[in-house]
């Protein structure tokens, strides 16, 4: 989507602290941290929130929730962490791309 600020951080656009990515998906630094580490996981295609989220991008899903953990730990998070999806408006989302934010302070 040509006006999506995470898609043109996905074209590298727009440049970000990226700290892992592949084919499928993008892990940057968020640029606003609410936490001493605070990450933004996208997945490379633009959907634009949790509930847009379609049954054939499942496995696409199914990838980035597998990826979570190890992004965590790979960032100092090796106690725990916490992971949040802002959906619609009313979920607080800002950014109509979908992202999961991982957050945790490492130990
Ligand atoms: P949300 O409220 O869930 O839509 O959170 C959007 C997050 O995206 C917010 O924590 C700030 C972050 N953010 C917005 N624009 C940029 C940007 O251009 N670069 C980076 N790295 N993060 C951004």
């Amino acid at each position: 989507m040509s006006d999506c600020i995470f898609c043109k951080i996905a074209d590298k656009q727009i440049p970000a602290a990226v700290v892992y990515e592949d084919g499928d998906m993008l892990c940057f630094k968020d640029i606003q941290p609410a936490a001493p580490v605070h990450l933004l996981l996208i997945p490379k295609k633009h959907i634009d929130s949790l509930a847009h989220v379609q049954a054939e991008d499942g496995g696409l899903m199914a990838k980035m929730m597998l990826k979570v953990p190890e992004i965590a730990e790979a960032n100092g998070l090796t106690h725990g962490f916490k992971t949040q999806i802002n959906t619609g408006k009313g979920g607080g989302q800002e950014v109509f791309h979908l992202h999961i934010h991982i957050l945790g302070r490492p130990a």
